[in-house]
C-alpha cells in the first residue's frame, strides 16, 4: 500500500497553498490537516518547529515549498516541478527563489505590515482568520484579535526586515508586476517551456487564491494580455479550489470558462475538521 501523504499548514499561507497545487498536479492523493498558527505544537510538534507547510510522506517529513516540491519529484517524478531542460530548470529556480524571497514577502506580508488599520482592513483579516480556524479551530479572542496579530507575527516582521524598504511599498509593488511580466516573456509558463513547472505553482495561487475567497472584488490581471491567459493555463491544471478551503468560502468562482481539468485526482476521505467540497 502507497504510503500516507499528509499535508500541515493554514491554507492562508502562500506557501501552504503552493505544496497543494503541487500534489494535485501530480495527482497525489493527500490529506490536509489544518495547523493552528497559535498552537502549532499540536499538529506539527513532530516536526520540532512551528513553520509551515510539512508535507509527511510516511513516516519520513520535509518542510520548506521549494525543498518538498524536489523531495515530491525524486519520489514521484511523472509531472516534473522542476522543468524538463536544463534551460527551463534553470529558470525555474530562479523564479521560485524569486517568488519565495520577494515576491510573497512583499506582496502579502509588508503590505500587511504597512496598511492602515481601516475596517477594510480589519475585514480581511477577520475572514483570514475564519479560514484558518475552519481547519484549526482558534479561540475566539485570538480570531477578534487577527488584524493587529498579523501585524506582530514574528516570522511577519522578520521577512519583511530582509527586504529592501527604502523602495516604497507601491513602487515596490508595480516593479514586482514588471519583473512577473519580464519572467513570463511571451512563453507559456514561467519556465520557459510547455508545461507548468514550480515556479508557476509560486504564483499562481497567490493571485487566485486572495480573489477566489473574496479578499479581493476584482482581477484586473486577468485584462493583461500575457498574464490573463497564463493565469488560464495553469488553472487548466489544477481543480477549481485546489486551496483545501472548504467550498463554502469560494465567493468569487474561477473566471474563466470551465477550466479543462487534467492532471489531479480527489482526495482521499477525511477523517479530520475538514471537509472537501470541490
Ligand atoms: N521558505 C519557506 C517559508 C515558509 C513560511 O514562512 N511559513 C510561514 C507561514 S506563511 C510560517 O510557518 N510561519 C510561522 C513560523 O515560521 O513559525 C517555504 O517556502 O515553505
Amino acid at each position: 500500500m502507497a504510503d500516507k501523504i499528509e499535508l500541515y499548514g493554514y491554507t492562508t499561507s502562500p506557501y501552504v497553498r503552493k505544496v497543494s497545487c503541487y500534489l494535485y498536479y501530480k495527482g497525489l492523493e493527500f490529506d490536509f490537516i489544518g495547523v493552528s498558527p497559535v498552537e502549532p505544537e499540536k499538529t506539527i510538534g513532530f516536526s520540532d518547529g512551528s513553520q509551515v507547510p510539512v508535507l509527511k510522506i510516511g513516516e519520513e517529513w520535509r518542510r520548506d515549498s521549494s525543498a518538498i516540491g524536489i523531495w515530491l519529484d525524486s519520489l514521484f517524478p511523472k509531472n516534473s516541478l522542476q522543468g524538463t531542460t536544463l534551460d527551463e530548470q534553470q529558470k525555474t529556480k530562479q523564479v521560485d527563489t524569486w517568488a519565495s524571497d520577494q515576491f510573497i514577502p512583499s506582496i502579502f506580508f509588508r503590505t500587511a505590515i504597512e496598511a492602515e488599520m481601516t475596517d477594510a482592513f480589519r475585514r480581511r483579516a477577520w475572514r483570514l482568520a475564519d479560514i484558518v480556524s475552519s481547519a484549526a479551530e482558534m479561540p475566539d479572542p485570538v480570531k477578534k484579535a487577527w488584524p493587529d496579530l498579523l501585524k506582530q507575527a514574528p516570522f511577519i516582521l522578520r521577512m519583511v526586515s530582509e527586504l529592501d524598504q527604502s523602495e516604497p511599498l507601491h513602487d515596490m509593488q508595480q516593479r514586482l508586476f514588471m519583473e512577473l511580466t519580464a519572467h513570463l516573456g511571451d512563453g507559456l509558463y514561467l519556465s520557459g517551456g510547455s508545461i507548468p513547472s514550480m515556479a508557476d505553482f509560486a504564483i499562481y495561487p497567490q493571485i487566485m487564491f486572495p480573489y477566489q475567497v473574496g479578499l479581493l472584488d476584482d482581477l484586473i490581471l486577468l485584462q493583461h494580455p500575457t498574464l490573463g491567459p497564463w493565469l488560464k493555463r495553469v488553472a487548466g491544471h489544477l481543480p477549481q479550489n485546489p486551496w483545501c478551503v472548504d467550498e463554502e468560502f469560494i465567493v468569487n468562482p474561477l473566471p474563466f470558462d470551465r477550466a479543462p481539468f487534467r492532471c489531479g485526482s480527489f482526495p482521499r476521505n477525511r477523517t479530520g475538521p475538514f471537509r472537501w467540497g470541490w
